[in-house]
């Protein structure tokens, strides 16, 4: 019999930083549901991989001092590293610098060419870099981006251009008769009305910049990115000849976030009608992330690195979070708090629990044996229908709903909890009904091995840990998943606990409240050679302090320089003077400098990029001297290899002082 395939795509992600929270999202979403239809025995082919061209890419690059090339290459490991932390299992990880993808985007434009689909003409427009996204006039928001509000630039030159309006009229037949090709169905009028409102012909190269495959009808002109990014899922598969494109193609799933939804149902399925290549069956669109209220960004310091939440939670528990917390196509928002609380409950509490004391029952009244039991006791065992939830997953794991589908396994496994407390074996053990309680613990020990089998798309680990406690092989299939496989007399394993209870670690930095203060005027202290009494502006308020840096600093070098000051300092006397907190200053051993922050408003936090500010009222020095903020080679000011900055720029030394030197 042949296998049923499944392919499954992710978007492939810029590399212009290196992933967070909302990449991590949509990947292990993606694997979840590679993993459940491997479970199935289908033959899956699982895609994701990096965009890598455009004048983003290029200009951030130039920043560097690098080439695109190099640049790309050095980003690029931080996305496999962080899918191999995730437990991601990809079968291939596709670049578009990739000499293959190349190959067939140009194949791909020849194709469309043919179809009489590319004309020149010229773009006039509104470009945004960060976004690369160009808008026209009437998109703009007081004359910026409207996705980001940043200052937009004015292009006007040469360019060929996609006939995307000769496919209103297919596209929203394609739509009626595929219901489940927009997906989730929230999402599918918005795009069905944009569609109706009608289609502009797309520009697809650019000469303005060349990071980008070069256009091969024009080679002054090289391809704009979308039309070099989107043909990635059928080059992946070696269109048009590979084994693969014939075995895997159409896709059953494209999932990306919602941000992109519109280049992936119209753009996408228009490009593949004019190749007459066939559309995908599926694009799901998922939702957003923000951060504890906040739209995540570089330029707010609140970026979450998956890679930090693994290392203090393991991947199963954040694979388990991030599809639980949130219904899968809503927006959600994340705290570390919110991870913690479902760590302790759902996992600790009630799975993790769950297999302890089952374990510890076994081993106390069945000598760590599976009881032995008659096939017609199996059968009758009461929790027998609670573990009957495989159709009903199924359905949900169809239809992309993974919370729901994780509340249909939970709620099985609280079912166990709760017989647990309705039987109270101990009582049968008491009674000495030994029949009873074989029952009971068999039903367990079952139940524990199906729910292992059912939760192992989204927690391999842990579902391999629970089937070698109970003396099984970790590889499962989903036939696996029917009541009354576990043989009585098997001995258990008796291991670690699942999940330890987790805590939500406060970093130190995050009390600290570091400001930005405009010094307005020094004076030297009369009592003491030594110090100053500094008067700083902290926008709006003026404060006093008291500091050592006399020895270093002349009074006119510091007035009106913008640094970086302690603001929640416990206030302290220095010989009769109250300082209300601190300069801070980097100190090498030789040379001092304070930290400037020269271009921003007085009043403005700082702080360390991907830690999130929570100030304390007050701290102490001691708390203070405990916090390691040390320089870098090139003057940069890091805590724990982080560097401070405020929105629009990061804190240097406003001297040079060596390598390593502390900031106190
Ligand atoms: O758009 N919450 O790449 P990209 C949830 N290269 N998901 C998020 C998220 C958030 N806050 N931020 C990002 C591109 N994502 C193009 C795609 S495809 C042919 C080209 C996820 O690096 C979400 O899945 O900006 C989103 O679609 C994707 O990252 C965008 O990644």
């Amino acid at each position: 019999m042949v296998k049923k395939k499944f392919y499954i795509t992710t978007p492939i992600y810029y590399v212009n930083a290196p992933p967070h929270i909302g990449h991590a999202y949509c990947t292990t979403a993606a694997d979840v549901l590679a993993r459940w239809h491997r479970l199935k025995g289908e033959d899956v082919f699982f895609l994701t991989g990096t965009d890598e061209h455009g004048e983003k890419v290029q200009e951030a690059a130039k920043r560097g001092g690098k080439t695109p090339k190099e640049f790309v290459d050095a980003l690029v490991p931080k996305f496999k590293d962080t899918w191999q932390n995730l437990n991601i299992t990809n079968n291939k990880f596709i670049r578009t610098t990739d000499t293959e993808h190349e190959k067939g985007v140009i194949e791909f434009i020849k194709k469309v060419n043919k179809a009489g689909d590319i004309y020149k003409g010229m773009y006039e427009g509104w470009y945004c870099v960060p976004d690369e996204t160009f808008f026209t006039e009437l998109q703009l928001v007081n004359g910026k981006c409207p996705v980001c509000g940043r200052d937009v630039k004015k292009v006007k030159e040469d360019s060929y251009f996609f006939r995307l309006s000769k496919y209103q009229k297919p596209l929203l037949e394609f739509y009626k008769k595929n219901p489940e090709f927009l997906s989730p169905a929230h999402r599918a009028q918005e795009i069905i009305n944009r569609v109706e409102g009608g289609l502009h012909d797309l520009s697809i190269t650019r000469a303005s910049f060349n990071w980008g495959i070069p256009f091969p009808l024009d080679k002054k002109h090289v391809t704009y990115v979308w039309f070099d990014a989107l043909p990635n899922y059928i080059t992946a598969l070696g269109w048009p000849k590979g084994k693969d494109f014939k075995k895997f193609w159409p896709a059953d799933v494209h999932l990306i976030g919602k941000e992109i939804n519109w280049f992936h149902t119209v753009i996408w399925p228009a490009m593949l009608m004019s190749a007459k290549i066939k559309l995908p069956k599926k694009v799901f669109a998922h939702g957003w992330w923000t951060v504890e209220g906040e739209k995540m960004g570089k330029s707010r310091g609140n970026v979450v690195d998956p890679n930090v939440l693994v290392q203090n939670y393991g991947a199963d528990a954040v694979r388990y979070f991030l599809l639980r917390e949130v219904p899968f196509g809503m927006d959600g928002d994340f705290s570390e708090a919110a991870l913690v609380a479902r760590i302790n409950s759902d996992l600790a509490d009630d799975l993790g629990n769950l297999l302890m004391r089952t374990l510890a029952m076994t081993e106390k009244y069945f000598e760590g044996k599976v009881p032995e039991i008659s096939k017609k006791e199996i059968n009758a065992s009461e929790l027998r229908k609670q573990a009957d939830i495989l159709d009903a997953l199924d359905s949900k794991m169809d239809s992309l709903e993974f919370s729901e589908a994780l509340q249909l396994i939970w709620n099985f496994v609280r079912h166990c909890n709760k017989y647990i407390a309705d039987v109270k074996p101990w009582e049968l053990q008491k009674q000495g009904k030994k029949k009873e309680l074989a029952v009971a613990i068999y039903g367990l020990l079952e139940s524990l091995r199906i729910a292992a089998v059912l939760v192992s798309p989204f927690m391999p680990s842990k579902s391999a840990e629970i089937l070698s406690q109970l003396s099984l092989p970790g590889k499962v299939s989903i036939k696996d998943a029917k009541w009354g496989m576990l043989k009585p007399g098997t001995k258990i394993a008796k291991g670690d606990i699942l999940f330890k209870k987790a805590e939500l670690k406060q970093d130190p930095f995050e009390k600290l409240d570091l400001r930005v203060a405009k010094i307005a005027d020094v004076k030297e202290h009369p009592d003491a050679d030594r110090l100053y009494i500094l008067q700083v502006e902290l926008g709006g308020s003026r404060r006093q302090i008291v500091s050592g840096i006399r020895e270093y600093y002349k009074k006119e070098e510091l007035v009106g320089k913008k640094a970086v000051f302690i603001c929640n300092l416990k206030p302290a006397k220095f010989r009769g003077i109250e300082s209300q907190g601190m300069i801070l200053a980097a100190d090498d051993g030789k040379n001092l400098s304070i930290l400037l922050a020269q271009n921003s408003e007085p009043g403005t936090s700082v702080f360390a990029e991907g830690i999130s500010r929570k100030p304390a009222a007050q701290i102490t020095f001691d708390e203070f001297q405990n916090i390691q903020i040390i320089v870098d080679k090139d003057g940069f000011v890091k805590y724990n290899g982080k560097k401070l900055r405020i929105q629009s720029e990061e804190i240097r030394t406003e001297r040079k002082v060596n390598e390593g030197a502390r900031v106190r």
